[in-house]
């Protein structure tokens, strides 16, 4: 029997079944990542809502296990050497998942390589360039005169769109002809213009490999069934 009590966040989100994996989530881009890797992965899990708000991400217990106050985070009660471990940010918590299931990282050497490759370019260029486009097109950012720091975004996530564009020519997966954590990385951000109503100022209508992956994305059940885990109404 595992105890987890010794996670101080458990205070706060008590664990019903300790034997099994701890998501702490909230369906956004970022924490969709997690809950569909296990989907895809079918590795049995607890899913915890923790919202953006303060109270819950700025909260000691939440700290304890990520004290950069984002989601997701996760606890696996049976971890490396069959202890339990505590994790945050997604790109690990994919890579962790992957290697512990050794799926979703491709046949190969080079495979894996590729696929960590993509998943670097998600978690350090695409997420954070959406995210600051989000905040100066639709959020308080959009509420700033000057110019530049919109256009500066909008054109880094246009060249973006590009890179993956082209990437997608005669391939239906980012790292080859394989579904892999990368694309689990990527496709959630893309799905994110939409969100931020920036669709028609990045171009996506004109980019066809792009509109067709997060077509064949959103087909997979684990896609359907992980998106919106743990619901946001609790
Ligand atoms: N690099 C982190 C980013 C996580 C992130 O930005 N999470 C956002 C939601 S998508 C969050 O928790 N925001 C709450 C806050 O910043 O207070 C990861 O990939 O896990």
């Amino acid at each position: 029997m595992n105890d987890l009590s010794s996670f101080p966040i458990t205070k706060k989100w008590p664990v019903a079944n300790p034997e099994i994996l701890q998501l702490f989530s909230f369906p956004t881009p970022n924490g969709v990542k997690v809950s569909i890797a296990l989907e895809e992965l079918q590795l049995p899990y607890e899913p915890h809502l923790v919202t953006l708000s303060d109270a819950d991400v700025k909260s000691p217990e939440f700290l304890s296990l990520n004290p950069n106050n984002k989601i997701p985070a996760i606890i696996d009660p049976n971890g490396p050497e069959g202890k339990p471990v505590g994790l945050f940010e997604s790109g690990a918590i994919l890579i962790y998942l992957a290697e512990k299931t050794g799926k979703l990282l491709g046949d190969t050497g080079e495979d894996k390589a590729r696929v960590l490759q993509w998943l670097m370019f998600q978690m350090g260029g695409l997420g954070p360039m959406f995210g600051q486009m989000g905040f100066f097109v639709k959020f308080a950012g959009s509420e700033i005169e000057d110019p530049r720091p919109r256009e500066r975004y909008i054109s880094e996530a246009k060249r973006l769109l590009a890179v993956v564009e082209k990437q997608l020519d005669g391939q239906d997966w980012i790292a080859g002809d394989f579904f892999s954590i990368a694309d689990i990385a990527i496709v959630p951000w893309l799905k994110a213009l939409t969100f931020y109503e920036a669709v028609e100022l990045v171009g996506l209508p004109d980019l066809p490999n792009i509109q067709a992956y997060i077509e064949r994305f959103n087909t997979r059940p684990s896609v359907v069934k992980g998106s919106n885990i743990p619901p946001r109404e609790g």
